[in-house]
């Protein structure tokens, strides 16, 4: 049988998410480039590699890392894990490490990416992959593991049956490196049921500056939890979405499942970075609009993280 895994994998932002996936493949074996498009920060990755902090042991790994997308070349898989609101601007970088026959998988939080991909024309498949792994950078290229959760990849458009052969080969790889991994056909309804996942806890955990499990002891936090989950899931529901059973249920067993995680949108504003609120609430709410469905919640959370990211982004 001919050996369809990936050898060549390009990480593309190395966030929480992108380190915590390079540090879990370099352990089975695979190549392991990181593009990054601050080039200071792709030398220190370079010299320094990426260490893993988990359950309070440290492992180290050696990778390949630079600003230069012409150096890394055509590799067989990336996992493109910029934030949303740097895609538009990132995918350009791209072609020097795409073939038509390189997967390339998208790992953004939200739906704001969802557009930009499907109008982006580029040579090889494009994936999806929803995740509710936790993970937070302690430093440049050192991720401390948040939590176990599983991972769903998809196509977004009909896919050739070459290009499902290489997601499912991504997916072996990474189950081999001791991730929980399956492929689905409705990738809409898991980008929408991780969704729902996220207009509960990240603007929640920015506002109140708390990580996902503080949220659960938080009485004022859990009833606006329950009020913006169950708002999406009626969004989600109008445009015919299947909602798995039990949204606000599931919202919560993520916050205990990543208890001592820092979301994604808190450690955006500690870093005085752009959130992805616009591709999560905001979302919900523009979609409530179109389809004349109140939101008032994720309104209030939307207007929130708005004005915390204003304070910080205007100075
Ligand atoms: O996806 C996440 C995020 O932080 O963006 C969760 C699942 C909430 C884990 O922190």
């Amino acid at each position: 049988m001919q050996d369809t895994s990936p050898k060549r994998v390009a990480i593309v932002g190395p966030g929480a998410l992108g380190c915590l996936l390079g540090a879990t493949l370099c352990r089975v074996g695979a190549e392991i480039w990181v593009l990054d498009h601050d080039s200071q920060r792709a030398g220190l990755l370079q010299h320094s590699g990426l260490t893993l902090e988990r359950a309070g042991r440290c492992e180290h790994f050696s990778i390949q890392a630079t600003a230069d997308p012409q150096r890394i070349g055509p590799v067989d898989l990336v996992l493109l894990c910029v934030k949303s609101p740097a895609l538009r601007r990132t995918l350009p970088s791209l072609f020097p490490l795409l073939t038509e026959k390189t997967l390339l998988l998208a790992w953004q939080n939200g739906i704001a990416h969802l557009p930009i991909l499907l109008e982006a024309v580029l040579p090889g498949p494009v994936a999806l992959a929803v995740t509710s792994l936790g993970a937070h950078l302690l430093a440049p290229g050192q991720v401390c593991f948040g939590g176990a959760g599983a991972t769903t990849l998809g196509f977004l458009r009909e896919a050739s049956p070459e290009a499902k052969e290489g997601l499912d080969a991504a997916a072996e790889l990474m189950r081999t490196a001791g991730l929980e991994v399956r492929v689905e056909t409705d990738i809409l309804a898991q980008v929408w049921n991780k969704l729902l996942v996220n207009v509960g806890i990240n603007g929640l955990t920015a506002i109140y500056n708390c990580n996902n499990g503080e949220l659960l002891h938080n009485q004022a936090a859990l009833a606006v939890l329950q009020a913006a989950v169950l708002e999406a899931a009626d969004v989600a529901r109008a445009k015919g979405i299947a909602i798995a059973p039990e949204p606000v249920a599931r919202t919560l067993a993520v916050c205990r499942a990543t208890a001592d995680n820092i979301s994604s949108m808190l450690q955006d504003v500690r870093q005085k970075r752009e959130t992805e609120i616009e591709g999560i609430n905001g979302a919900v709410l523009a979609e409530a609009r179109r389809l004349g469905i109140a939101a008032p919640v994720n309104a209030q959370l939307f207007a929130a993280v708005k004005a915390l990211e204003k304070r910080y982004l205007a100075g």
